[in-house]
């Protein structure tokens, strides 16, 4: 068979991840991801305040990754959630949401893929940091799928900060398909910042000095992951049970704030004018 350059092989992942589903795909090594900000941070971070840092059975300290030995590039992929589409974020009792639900078919179905058409070995990164996952914005940033917001959050050219994200490993070193020249917040007034219901954006709690690194959470150390953290068991504990397709019982539906997320006007859709004379 004739040997495919790594460029060919990484367009057609790409191409194969977005027939499967995803809106977004790229590529980024494991060197470069090592370097990036959340993963240098997360180690030295105070205020984890219970998230992230639950017992794990891989020995990993607050914050630390676990990096596989087929580790050497990443395929990052992004799977649009319309605001009309609420339903894709919410959690069914302890069940997945359907957005999560999808992303992780999507990586299932890559990784099978990859590994028999091109014999490279995969590795299914889980969500949570604690239990071998990664930190999936900065990735989705050095491979190129948007940029990181004033609202903490990746913000893509195309959909905004309305998307999910998920990643496998790949035994082989990848071009990197980012990062890309894009930043929609430097002129922008940030309403995504004025509408936290916990005011998570108020006060520089992280320093540049203090940590010797110039990117830091919300950007600038703004960002209050505590603050924030409290709004998500608050809405945990307000969850309320309801009758949905599909369960036998009514279930408690936790539906996460958003906020920061909806406030932001990169990517909407402009609804197509519907012509005076219908
Ligand atoms: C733990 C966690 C939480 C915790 C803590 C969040 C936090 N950021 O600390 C809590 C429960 C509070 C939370 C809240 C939310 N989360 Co959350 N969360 C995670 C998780 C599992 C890990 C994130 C983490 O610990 N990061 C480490 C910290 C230190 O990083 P950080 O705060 O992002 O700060 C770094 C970046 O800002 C970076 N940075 C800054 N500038 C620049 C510039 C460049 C060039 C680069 C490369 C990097 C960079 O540097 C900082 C570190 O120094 C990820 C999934 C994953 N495995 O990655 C999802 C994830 C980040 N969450 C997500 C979402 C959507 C939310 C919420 C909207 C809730 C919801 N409805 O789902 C809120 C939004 C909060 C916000 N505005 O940031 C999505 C984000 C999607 C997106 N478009 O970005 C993720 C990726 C999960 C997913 N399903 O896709 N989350
Ligand atoms: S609302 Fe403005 S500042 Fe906030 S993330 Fe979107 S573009 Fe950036
Ligand atoms: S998810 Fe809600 S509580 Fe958390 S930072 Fe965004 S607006 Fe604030």
């Amino acid at each position: 068979m004739k040997t495919l350059s790594k460029v060919k092989i990484a367009g057609r992942i790409i191409h194969k991840a977005k027939s499967l589903g995803a809106s977004l795909a790229g590529l980024a090594t494991i060197d470069e991801l090592k370097r990036a900000p959340a993963f240098t941070f997360s180690p030295r971070m105070p205020y984890w305040e219970g998230v992230g840092s639950r017992e794990n059975e891989l020995g990993l300290k607050p914050g630390e990754v676990f990096w596989p030995d087929v580790a050497q590039s990443v395929l990052v992929i992004a799977v649009e959630h319309p605001v009309d589409k609420p339903e894709m974020d919410w959690w069914f009792g302890k069940a997945n949401p359907a957005g999560n639900r999808v992303l992780i078919a999507i990586i299932k179905q890559l990784c099978d893929w990859i590994s028999s058409t091109f014999g490279i070995e995969t590795f299914h990164f889980p969500y949570h940091v604690e239990k071998g996952g990664i930190y999936l914005k900065d990735a989705a940033v050095l491979a190129g799928l948007g940029c990181i917001g004033k609202n903490n959050l990746l913000v893509t050219p195309g959909y905004g900060p309305l998307v999910r994200l998920r990643a496998l490993a790949l035994d082989a070193v990848m071009p990197s398909t980012g990062p890309i020249d894009f930043d929609p917040c430097t002129d922008c007034k940030a309403p995504c910042r004025k509408v936290c219901p916990q005011s998570a954006f108020q006060t520089q709690l992280y320093k540049p000095e203090d940590y010797q690194q110039e990117h830091l959470p919300g950007r600038t150390g703004v960002y209050a992951r505590p603050d924030c953290n409290l709004q998500m068991e608050q809405n945990i504990d307000g969850a309320r049970e309801e009758k949905m397709d599909g369960f036998d019982k009514p279930v408690k539906l936790v539906k996460y704030c958003r906020r920061c997320e909806w406030a932001c006007p990169v990517g909407r859709k402009k609804k197509k004018s519907t012509p005076s004379f219908i």
